[in-house]
């Protein structure tokens, strides 16, 4: 299989950290951000990444969308399931993953990128990442104010997401697509000092879902 990727998208460590799980063996081939269009569209008609090409003679060409990638692995590789099999739980697991894909991933991607471009600008200041940078910003809309949303937004999955505290899983008794999701999803934050002081919690379980998969850890916690 290939992984079509961003090396530094979170979207794209979600659907390795699926892979690794499975253990199932694959191939990246890293796009250059703006370049990667011409790539994508006539293959999917999107323009996101991962995108996965599981190159399995009658499979599927190219599967595009974190979640579609997960629904793609757990078919075509049944062994350690990514979700629960218990109904009303596998609709919690969905619903959060879902949650997680459409508001918290964007919300970390407004925090994090605000950050690496004013405190965090040490990180790595040189003219190229600020500039992709600044690219990022402008192509999402991010600033100050809606910097602000996306921080309120954040605040409230971690009240929610403090169930991984008292729980190995966010649902049920094994690891599904919500851990997965979450863990990735929220890996940016590994490198913002606030949130690595106020929420160690966090950090603790994305390193266990990490090396539950064998995958490695993101910047910050390696
Ligand atoms: N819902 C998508 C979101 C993926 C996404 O937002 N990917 C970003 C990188 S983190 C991307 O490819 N952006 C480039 C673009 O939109 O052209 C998924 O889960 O795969």
């Amino acid at each position: 299989m290939l992984l079509l990727q961003f090396s530094t998208s979170h979207y794209c460590r979600k659907a390795r950290l699926a892979l690794a799980y499975k253990k199932i063996p694959y191939r990246v081939e890293n796009l250059t951000p703006g370049l990667h269009i011409l790539k994508l569209k006539p293959l999917t008609g999107l323009t996101t990444v991962p995108v996965l090409l599981p190159e399995l003679g009658n499979d599927p060409g190219a599967i595009a969308d974190s979640s579609q990638i997960f629904k793609f692995l757990d078919q075509h590789c049944p062994n350690l399931p990514l979700l629960p099999q218990d109904p009303e739980l596998q609709t919690q697991a969905l619903m959060l993953e879902d949650w997680l894909d459409e508001s918290i991933g964007t919300a970390t991607r407004f925090v994090y990128y605000h950050f690496r471009a004013h405190e965090g600008k040490s990180i790595d200041p040189s003219w190229s990442s600020q500039a992709v940078i600044q690219v990022v910003r402008r192509q999402y809309g991010i600033n100050v104010a809606t910097v602000e949303l996306a921080e309120g937004r954040l605040a409230i999955a971690l009240e929610h997401l403090k169930t991984w505290q008292h729980q190995a899983y966010l649902v049920g008794n094994q690891l599904t697509v919500a851990d997965l999701t979450a863990a990735a999803l929220l890996s940016p934050l590994a490198l913002i000092p606030y949130y690595r002081q106020s929420e160690p919690w966090l950090f603790a379980a994305l390193i266990r879902i990490h090396q539950a998969c064998g995958e490695a850890l993101p910047p910050g916690l390696s």
